[in-house]
């Protein structure tokens, strides 16, 4: 035991009026919602990074954070595990999530690199054995060295694809060890800063070659996980490729990966490409591309990725509505790729943070669930297709002509009547469960 969150004790639900601070008041992990647990329909995971090897540092000033294990070499990085895993316990977290160089330090070489990772995953296989937290996903973090500042996949140079895919590799292993759900590649320095030095068509040849490589890798060693991209269009990159959704299906199905790849998507990412989330998370289910969620936002004024944690409960429960209606999580979750603020210097700041956002999904999912059990909303939208189910407009769609309509519209007098989308009317009954 380290002394980390001494006299923090371990929250449990209290109910929306208890007063406690350190207790949920409404993330209740039996409660049965929609027939499921709460903690099954939401399986919240802890981000590594944000939590643990965040250093409070902003664009205009350094590390704010002062922790024990901070550039502690090997014996610091198992600091920070047995920290992380107290805080797991503290806060009963289903999940976690991390990179390669969140968990290990950071090595000479490639060789040291790998012996670090591996040496850091057995002491996190011996925690797993004692602990109820499980990896929703790992993943390898390919943007922070220098070494990657032109992209991995997507670099120029070719041994910096070689030592990009030799990580992943490592990192893959790491998380088919510790029975992750899921691995995550988030590109975050595949896209470029101009188009001056750039071959755009070349470098989305080898992003698909890596990705198929991936996929190959998956199969050969029998990780049974979900292989997730998670897309975001700008920053660290001036332009990122998998700038959202639907750009990162055209480019799962222009290579023949769609029914390998899915999709992590993040609030605050898609806010920055120009969608909501909920539209990020129905055009994922749509595609049959949804995988997980990042629960972060942004701050509003700011304009970049801030990651927050979710405070407004309105804004969470429409995407669990989108993720509830196409059936919920498989092996995805609800990952906190959130940080504290650069003045919350305090062990409790982190354990209060992870608290609050878990109550606030909790609301939002029994608003959702509330919403999606009356039914009246999705009533509302079928009435409003109900049209197409007429068998003539079965036939158009399954073997229509222009020419054949048009015909048909002649001859039946067809003279259409706009129909009212009653948005206000639906969104007050939405407001009803919010
Ligand atoms: C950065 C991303 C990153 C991924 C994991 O904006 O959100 O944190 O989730 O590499
Ligand atoms: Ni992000
Ligand atoms: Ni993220």
């Amino acid at each position: 035991m380290s002394d980390f969150f001494k006299g923090i004790p371990a929250l449990r639900y209290e109910g929306p009026d208890s007063a406690n601070d350190f207790a949920f008041h409404h993330y209740n992990p039996d409660e049965v919602v929609m027939g499921k647990r709460m903690e099954d329909h939401l399986r919240f995971a802890v981000a590594y990074w944000h939590s643990f090897a965040y250093e409070g540092g902003d664009p205009f000033g350094g590390r704010t954070f002062q922790r024990p294990w901070f550039d502690g070499g090997m014996a610091g990085a198992k600091q920070k595990a047995d920290v992380a895993f107290e805080m797991f316990d503290l806060l009963g977290a289903p999940f976690f999530c991390f990179h390669d160089a969140d968990v290990r330090p950071e090595g000479a070489d490639f060789a040291e690199n790998t012996r670090n990772l591996e040496e850091i995953v057995d002491y996190f296989a011996a925690k797993m054995e004692r602990s109820k937290t499980r990896l929703l996903w790992g993943t390898a973090n390919l943007f922070t060295n220098r070494r990657y500042m032109a992209g991995a996949a997507t670099n120029p140079d070719p041994d910096i694809f070689a030592f990009a895919a030799a990580t992943v590799k490592t990192c893959i292993d790491a998380t088919h060890k510790l029975g992750g759900e899921n691995y995550v590649l988030w590109g975050g320095r595949e896209g470029y800063e101009t188009l001056l030095n750039t071959d755009l068509g070349a470098e989305a040849e080898h992003m698909a070659r890596f990705l198929h490589m991936v996929v190959d890798y998956k199969h050969k060693i029998g990780f049974k996980g979900t292989i997730l991209i998670e897309p975001k269009p700008q920053e660290p990159s001036k332009h990122q490729y998998d700038y959202d959704v639907s750009t990162v299906y055209g480019f799962l199905k222009r290579f023949g990966l769609e029914n390998e790849i899915r999709v992590n998507i993040e609030q605050g990412h898609a806010i920055l490409a120009g969608h909501s989330f909920e539209h990020e998370i129905a055009m994922a289910t749509s595609l049959g591309i949804f995988g997980s969620i990042d629960m972060n936002r942004n701050d509003y004024q700011s304009g970049w990725d801030t990651d927050q944690f979710p405070n407004n409960v309105p804004e969470v429960a429409v995407a669990y509505y989108e993720i509830l209606k196409a059936g919920g999580f498989t092996t995805g979750g609800t990952n906190f790729d959130a940080r504290i603020r650069r003045q919350s210097l305090d062990p409790e700041d982190l354990i209060l943070a992870h608290a609050g956002a878990m109550d606030v999904c909790a609301r939002g999912l029994k608003a959702a669930a509330a919403a999606l059990e009356d039914g009246s909303l999705e009533a509302a939208r079928k009435a409003r297709y109900a049209g197409w189910e007429r068998a003539e407009a079965q036939e158009m769609l399954a073997s229509g002509t222009l020419d054949g309509i048009a015909a048909r519209v002649l001859k039946d007098g067809i003279n259409p009547q706009p129909k009212s989308g009653r948005q206000e009317r639906l969104e007050n009954i939405w407001n009803r469960f919010v």
